[in-house]
């Protein structure tokens, strides 16, 4: 049996799961939204992490339909979120290449937002830079269509990819998220210092709000705090947790 029927099955007997990352407003120390992120609940495995199973997923363009239920199943959780009278959270998704690139995700997003009530400006896609430098022009008219719909675009582990000055400043982006290894020796590497000080600035510039991934340690976070980053999300805070357990996260915040 091979990772594709297992996944297959996994989707069927309802062993995926999703995940909440706290993201934190740097300034206030808020909780102002969460990165949703899969968990594979694997009967005898245990918990199996997406590192291990999203790659197959996106090979096989199962991705598509694992992508399309995460969306789903997020913006009901966050409807379900707003009827009990939780204040409004940003919920971010993560979109595969293969999932901006193939099917009509502008229709079956609609579709989805309309189905669960869940209101746009309350979900954030994360975008990965290699999946914007393919056939930009088209890229550019998914991502606007995208922003017609009213949801929020973030580009995810910015840095690591072609980082591109051009696309910042021609993609309707709203937020950009520094990639953890620039995060990770900060405030010993004087260069990452640097560079994470840059970025910061360059999103700035181009009026993106800026969020640090993989805050690990309160020095980290003091040194984005100074250098005037937005919100960021780490082990410092929480990795990503049941839901269950971020809104008990989110009551003991407030
Ligand atoms: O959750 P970590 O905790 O291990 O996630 C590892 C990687 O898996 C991240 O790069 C993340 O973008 C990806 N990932 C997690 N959940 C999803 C998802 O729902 N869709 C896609 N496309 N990628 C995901
Ligand atoms: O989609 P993306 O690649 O940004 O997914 C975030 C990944 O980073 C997930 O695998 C998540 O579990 C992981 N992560 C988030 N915060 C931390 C952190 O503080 N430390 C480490 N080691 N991993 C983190
Ligand atoms: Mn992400
Ligand atoms: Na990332």
């Amino acid at each position: 049996i091979n990772l594709e029927s297992l996944l297959r099955r996994a989707i069927v007997k309802e062993e995926l799961r999703i995940y909440y990352q706290p993201q934190i407003d740097i300034n206030s120390g808020a909780i102002i939204g969460a990165e949703a992120l899969l968990r594979w609940h694997h009967p005898e495995e245990g918990v199996i992490p997406p590192s291990q199973f999203i790659p197959v997923a996106e090979e096989t363009g199962l991705i598509g339909e694992i992508g399309e239920w995460v969306l789903l199943e997020v913006c009901r959780q966050g409807q379900c979120w707003l009827e009990a009278g939780i204040p409004p959270l940003t919920l971010a998704v993560n979109l595969s290449p293969h999932q901006f690139r193939h099917g009509d995700i502008v229709a079956s997003l609609a579709a989805i937002l309309n189905e669960t009530g869940f209101p746009a400006e309350y979900l954030e896609l994360e975008l990965t830079e290699s999946a914007l430098m393919t056939r930009e022009s088209e890229a550019v008219q998914i991502l606007e269509q995208l922003r017609t719909l009213g949801v929020r675009l973030a580009i995810d582990d910015f840095g690591t990819g072609y980082s591109s000055l051009a696309y910042l400043k021609r993609f309707p982006l709203d937020r950009l998220k520094i990639d953890k290894s620039f995060i990770d020796d900060i405030p010993q590497l004087e260069d990452d210092n640097e560079i994470a000080a840059a970025i910061i600035g360059i999103a700035h510039t181009l009026r993106l709000q800026v969020l640090a991934e993989g805050v690990e340690t309160e020095d980290q976070l003091n040194f984005l705090k100074k250098h005037g980053c937005d919100f960021y999300q780490g082990f410092y805070k929480s990795p990503a947790v049941s839901a269950e357990t971020f809104i008990a996260l989110l009551k003991q915040c407030t």
